[in-house]
């Protein structure tokens, strides 16, 4: 058949219902929305694997959305977000308002784009994921459909986290590996490998004692993180059993309730409260730590006395941070042949960019979105970034993870703390999931960066008093930012407010911003106390409505 009759065929469901955008995070909406987008989304993905001559991802996930939302991200065959020109594409081809417009859509992209499309074994691919949402199984089928009708081929990875997804496709086109069993069994050797090798390097075991055993609380957002946990303990790296150097305990497992209801990362982090299903009876000074619903995002948690201690991702940057400098410092590689940079967003506590400062870790900021901070931290030899919610990972750039590689082998005469260096950055490369911000990735190099270090990561620095506020609006669009978002351009007046309010208060910061992923705009707001803190974001709130209504 041809892709023109199999695109009559399939594409049944005519337009989305409202325009949709590709935001932040792709596209996001009511799953009930997202039936006529989803088939489409498969069309795309498969049109730009075409266009690459290589392997693509769509995961089905709204991440921490409620449980009635879905979404749709699609992968670029290196594993990262889409390129911008492709959002473009695929906004026109989702919003066609019927089958016509969408095979003109086609066309004109082909042609543009100079793409052959043609069926079987050398045509378009694809790697499916999807999250345990109730209406993530139907919007799978979809999906696949999608693919199909242009002739391409799905690998089916089933239910796995938006970072497994990632990973998959980039391991895909750097192995020619398309089978979905050996990409998912390829995730796991490659980050518990490079966290036992890191383990492998703590003092105890340098000095002739054993691992030391890593213990974890994991809260899985009732959602698709607790699937990929539960394999953890099983793996098996270099005759080493995971479950003899790290004790997991989930809670909020996928299907025990609503994802994201009472639990999850984005719970935790911006209401400062912790999940169902912990408790400081229970839990006292055990080490917790929340996924989102497609665990692509991490924060940790302790009850310690009477106090209940928040690490979000900034102080995750932090400690990561700092036994990386350690090491490039250790293994002397300098500025001059290793540039390495951390990049943060205007949400990052002021007291974790001054901690950076401080270290001399040259700071970066980007717009609100992993797609930019990924982008920022590509410039850089050694890029760690982070945003405040707990997303973020290290970029590693070709020319470092080769003089890694080759450092790592080498026989340092005399030289024993940096043959060591050579080895933690080596296995570093492998624990982090370079294709993106992953929460069982960053769980396990947070693990092993506390066992290496040894320090009081609660006493790293203390966060400034904050808030955060969401605040539904009749017209977020009204708000227009500046490419960091950290000051309104229109209205104009609202800005000339904000900045009032702020320079009356000790320590005063705040900004506003519309949401790219929700119906909503943020305020932002730290001060030198709560108090303050509170009151500069309530103000900053109803400055915002008046100017919004
Ligand atoms: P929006 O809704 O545009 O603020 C949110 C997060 C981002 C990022 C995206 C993608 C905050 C303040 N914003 O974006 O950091 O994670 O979702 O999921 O947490
Ligand atoms: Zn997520």
């Amino acid at each position: 058949m041809s892709w023109e009759s199999a695109v009559r065929e399939w594409d049944v469901h005519g337009a989305p219902p409202k325009e949709l955008k590709y935001g932040t995070a792709g596209f996001r909406m009511e799953a009930v929305l997202m039936d006529a987008a989803m088939v489409r989304c498969g069309m795309l993905a498969a049109l730009r694997s075409a266009d690459r001559g290589a392997l693509t991802g769509l995961m089905i996930t709204a991440s921490h959305n409620a449980e009635p939302d879905n979404g749709a991200k699609i992968a670029d065959d290196h594993g990262g977000m889409l390129t911008r020109t492709w959002e473009g594409y695929a906004e026109a081809l989702i919003n066609s308002p019927n089958t016509a417009a969408v095979l003109a859509c086609i066309q004109g992209l082909v042609t543009k784009e100079g793409i052959t499309v043609q069926p079987g074994a050398a045509g378009p691919c694809v790697v499916v994921g999807c999250d345990t949402r109730p209406s993530s199984a139907g919007l799978h089928a979809r999906a696949c459909a999608g693919v199909t009708a242009m002739g391409g081929t799905v690998v089916d990875l089933g239910e796995v986290t938006t970072p497994q997804l990632h990973f998959a496709v980039r391991y895909a086109n750097e192995h020619g590996v398309r089978d979905a069993v050996q990409l998912r069994e390829a995730y796991y050797q490659e980050i518990c490998s490079g966290y036992v090798a890191l383990k492998a390097t703590a003092s105890s075991t340098t000095d002739g004692g054993a691992m030391t055993m890593d213990s974890i609380i994991i809260d899985c957002a009732n959602g698709v993180g607790s699937i990929a946990a539960k394999l953890l303990p099983a793996v098996i790296v270099g005759g080493v059993e995971l479950s003899t150097v790290l004790s997991t305990t989930l809670r909020n497992e996928a299907y025990t309730g609503p994802v994201n209801d009472e639990c999850g990362a984005e719970l935790v982090q911006k209401e400062r409260r912790p999940c169902k299903g912990v408790s400081a009876e229970e839990d006292l000074g055990k080490l917790i730590c929340s996924y989102d619903g497609d665990a692509d995002r991490i924060v940790f948690h302790q009850f310690v006395g009477e106090d209940w201690l928040l690490f979000d991702g900034d102080k995750i940057a932090i400690l990561i941070g700092k036994l990386l400098q350690q090491e490039l410092e250790a293994a002397a590689l300098t500025e001059k042949e290793v540039s390495f940079g951390v990049v943060q967003t205007a949400y990052a506590n002021g007291a974790s960019t001054q901690c950076l400062r401080s270290m001399n870790a040259p700071v970066a900021m980007a717009k609100t979105g992993v797609k930019y901070l990924h982008h920022v931290a590509e410039q850089y030899d050694v890029g760690l970034y982070f945003e405040a919610n707990g997303h973020g990972t290290v970029l590693f750039s070709s020319t470092f993870m080769a003089l890694v590689k080759a450092g790592a082998k080498e026989v340092w005469e005399g030289d024993a703390r940096k043959e060591l260096a050579y080895k933690r950055l080596e296995a570093l490369t492998r624990a982090v999931n370079q294709a993106t911000g992953d929460a069982i990735s960053d769980m396990l190099v947070v693990l092993a960066c506390l066992d290496i270090l040894k320090c009081d990561w609660a006493a790293l620095y203390t966060d400034l008093p904050s808030r955060q506020m969401k605040l539904p609006v009749a017209d977020k669009s009204k708000i227009v930012c500046s490419e960091d978002e950290t000051s309104v351009l229109e209205p104009k007046a609202l800005q000339d407010e904000l900045t009032t309010y702020m320079a009356a208060v000790d320590c005063g910061r705040c900004f506003v911003r519309p949401s790219g992923t929700e119906d909503i705009v943020r305020i932002y707001a730290e001060a030198a106390t709560e108090d303050l803190a509170r009151k500069l974001a309530d103000d900053a709130a109803a400055i915002t409505l008046k100017y919004c209504s």
